[in-house]
């Protein structure tokens, strides 16, 4: 029988436990702009303190350095009004051109802001706001987070602002290269070369993770069939080789992966269904924050990645879980 992505992206999935990030998302979309804007700084305020310095130093910030300087400038109303309106995805200038940044320019845009609130040199929270109890609602909802699952959090609500101008169709907006652009972060820690996990000796899963954390995507991505696909947490499967590698330019780089252990069943067809359990760094917190993580993969009979699932785990005791739970 043809493998089918639809097929692929069930493997597994009696093991795997409902993540609270979406449910913490979904607490805080009920809140109001205002809310929403403070409940970001007190929970940042709380996590950005195990920020690496290195990283926002290290990523690039071309595209996003335009706006800030003229957000800088702005009085204090009008530096609230640019935050309602980028929370609220309202259809603005500023909030198109940062619907069009990539996830760690936005990342990256709103680290800066962060730190000129700090300052003082742009206004905090909206002015004459006042802490509402759905602020503390949901603060509590994140506090009951592991640290890898509140940094999703963040990640997420964040890339979400702006207006996003993919949904007026292709030619609305004009489109940049975003690779040459992108955000570059340093290594900080050494490469792993020799890649080893309890229970796995498939090598393009040993070959994928031992090329992701040298970066070299080009090698990650050859392990692929033509029309493979990648499914990185809480999204749709991105299909095919190009699709993956601008992905991976994007939205990989600077990753550290310490997958620990894993389960490999063999099909009738001789296609592989692999479950591997491990952690996860990103390097906007280094070695401070840790994501535990699975990786889903489904193998050809060729031995070519065809289906690649990234999931959150909703415990760290998942880690030890691979099978039926
Ligand atoms: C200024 C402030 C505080 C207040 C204001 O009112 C509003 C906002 C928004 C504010 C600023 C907030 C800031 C600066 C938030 C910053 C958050 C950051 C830097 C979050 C970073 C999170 C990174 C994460 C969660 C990375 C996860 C990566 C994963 C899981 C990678 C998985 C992958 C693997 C393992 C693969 O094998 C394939 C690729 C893939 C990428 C999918």
């Amino acid at each position: 029988m043809a493998l089918t992505i639809q097929s692929a992206q069930t493997i597994f999935s009696n093991t795997q436990v409902p993540s609270p990030i979406p449910a913490t998302i979904a607490l805080f979309a009920q809140l109001n702009v205002d809310d929403q804007l403070a409940y970001l700084w007190y929970a940042y305020t709380e996590m950005g303190k195990t920020i690496t310095p290195a990283a926002p130093g290290a990523a690039r910030l071309q595209l996003a350095e335009g706006l800030l300087t003229q957000i800088k400038q702005m009085s204090r109303e009008e530096q609230t009004k640019v935050m309602r309106d980028l929370a609220s995805r309202a259809d603005t200038p500023i909030s198109r051109s940062y619907g069009f940044f990539s996830v760690n320019t936005k990342l990256a845009f709103w680290y800066e802001l962060g730190e000129l609130m700090k300052q003082g040199i742009i206004t905090p929270i909206p002015v004459g706001y006042q802490m509402s109890p759905g602020v503390k609602v949901v603060l509590e909802a994140t506090q009951k987070l592991d640290q890898g699952q509140q940094i999703t959090v963040l990640r997420n609500t964040v890339v979400d602002m702006g207006f996003d101008t993919s949904e007026l169709g292709p030619s609305s907006y004009p489109k940049a290269d975003k690779a040459d652009t992108e955000p570059a972060f340093q290594r900080t820690t050494p490469v792993i070369s020799s890649v080893k996990i309890d229970g796995i000796t498939e090598p393009a899963v040993l070959g994928y993770i031992e090329a992701m954390n040298a970066d070299n995507f080009d090698a990650a991505i050859a392990l692929f069939t033509n029309e493979g696909a990648l499914q990185p947490p809480f999204q749709k499967p991105i299909v095919g080789q190009k699709a993956i590698a601008k992905y991976m330019r994007e939205e990989a780089q600077g990753l550290n992966m310490m997958p620990q252990k894993g389960i490999c069943e063999v099909q009738p067809d001789g296609s592989k269904q692999l479950k591997i359990t491990g952690v996860v760094q990103t390097p906007w917190f280094g070695v401070t924050v840790g994501m535990n993580i699975s990786w889903r993969f489904l193998i050809n009979p060729e031995g070519k990645i065809f289906f690649l699932a990234i999931d959150m785990l909703a415990s760290p005791q998942e880690l030890m879980n691979l099978r039926q739970v």
